[in-house]
């Protein structure tokens, strides 16, 4: 291996998110608001950037319109400097069918890792909400002698059936002994029975030795091909896989609470929880640490504003995230992230909700522990989340924690 290997990264943002609908009815999963003013795939990009790898593509595919404008409007580096981020759509290049799984969607775009001929592949997903330096984990793999290494955080075994579940081999601590994908029972680890380690879905691959095993198992008949399910096995199978404790990375800035935090935001119960991580009294995630920084673009806004309409209609916001361009007059906001462009009338009320851009909450309207989709209209005196059950026949979607969506563009 060169002293400086030469590194290209692969964004797998081809994912589906139906566990996320409605939020996922007209956008790609990684295309999904997050905290106000980002979108779920900026942190993947950010952490690769961040982590000084500047040379990426991301892997699209379903509903990737608005994925697609994002990368090419935000993420666009120089290609004079070498730097780039590119969107790849599935390019049906081997057969009239998309990418039958994340494995095959690298697969697919093997004439692009060859044009760029890297030493090592950084594979990540692009559905996390986490900070992460990547390099110190291609140190790790470099000097561990893996083809393939697999990030690993601990997690509660009964969540072991959604992740990828790593065996470390007792022999070898750093390798792999086994990895099985979402099994539906396993055993805890020895120093804590109710913890699994689970794969974060990022993956760091010496170049050879992953096109062999992509070259495999696109030919193999029992396969999903699936990163997780298939690649991963495969090289622990050989004792090729090593494993990267999460815990052990460094982010300049962390704080201790903020140290190695890491949601996958799959459904919307995680979704929601994540974003009210972000507003807790200490922030269970901190979006200020400007020595890690999280990129985004949103537009060129006006600052935010707050407009005391009259007595008692002193427009406010507690213990919330607050967007650009956002207008709380006369209105009252708690515990809650507003996103670009929102607007909040008099008399009215907003707790424990996420409202995405351009939102408007008419006079004495009231949201309660809802997400509300882009440029959703609440009314003069209509309600989100305080009756369920009307919620549920007016046709929105209720999770079963009781978290309301309403879809984009609803007039309420
Ligand atoms: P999942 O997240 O369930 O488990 P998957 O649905 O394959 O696996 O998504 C992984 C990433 O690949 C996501 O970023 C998704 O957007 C993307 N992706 C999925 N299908 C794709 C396709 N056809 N083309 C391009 N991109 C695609 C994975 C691992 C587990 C691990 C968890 C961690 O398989 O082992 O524990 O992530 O959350």
């Amino acid at each position: 291996m060169a002293k400086n290997p030469k590194i290209l990264s692969i964004v797998l943002a081809g994912g589906e998110g139906t566990r996320l609908m409605p939020l996922t009815r007209d956008r790609a999963k990684p295309a999904v608001p997050f905290g106000g003013v980002f979108r779920l795939i900026d942190f993947p990009l950010s952490n690769l950037v961040n982590s000084g790898y500047m040379q990426t593509v991301v892997l699209t595919q379903y509903k990737s319109h608005s994925l697609d404008r994002h990368i090419s409007t935000v993420w666009r580096f120089s290609p004079l400097l070498g730097n780039y981020v590119s969107p790849v759509p599935a390019q049906q290049r081997l057969g009239k069918h998309w990418y039958l799984g994340s494995a095959d969607a690298v697969y697919q775009t093997i004439n692009i890792i060859e044009d760029v001929q890297p030493d090592i592949v950084v594979i990540v997903g692009a559905d996390h909400v986490y900070r992460m330096d990547f390099q110190q984990m291609v140190q790790q793999h470099i000097e561990s002698g893996a083809e393939f290494t697999v990030a690993g955080i601990r997690q509660p075994i009964s969540q072991s059936n959604q992740f990828g579940v790593i065996e470390v081999d007792p022999e070898h601590p750093g390798m792999i002994k086994s990895f099985q994908e979402k099994p539906q029972t396993t055993t805890g680890l020895p120093d804590d029975p109710n913890s699994i380690l689970a794969s974060m879905g990022n993956y760091v691959a010496n170049t050879d030795a992953l096109f062999e095993a992509l070259a495999l198992d696109e030919k193999a008949e029992d396969t999903k091909h699936d990163m997780g399910g298939d690649i991963a096995p495969y090289f622990a199978a050989r004792n090729e896989a090593g494993v990267y404790d999460f815990n052990s990375n460094e982010i300049p800035g962390a704080t201790p609470t903020d140290h190695a935090y890491w949601r996958d935001v799959g459904t919307l119960k995680q979704f929601y929880d994540a974003h009210m991580d972000l507003i807790s009294y200490v922030p269970e995630f901190n979006l200020y640490n400007t020595e890690w920084p999280i990129y985004t673009l949103s537009g060129n806004l006006p600052p935010a504003k707050f407009v005391h309409a009259g007595r008692d209609r002193l427009g406010h916001a507690t213990d919330s995230i607050v967007s650009p361009g956002v207008i709380v007059s006369g209105g009252e906001v708690h515990h809650s992230v507003l996103s670009p462009n929102v607007r909040i009338h008099s008399w009215s009320q907003v707790v424990d909700s996420i409202l995405f851009d351009g939102v408007t909450i008419n006079r004495r309207a009231r949201v309660y522990k809802a997400i509300l989709d882009k440029n959703v209209v609440l009314t003069e005196n209509s309600t989100v989340g305080i009756d369920t059950e009307h919620d549920l026949a007016r046709g929105f979607t209720v999770t079963p924690e009781g978290i309301t969506v309403v879809p984009k563009g609803t007039v309420v």
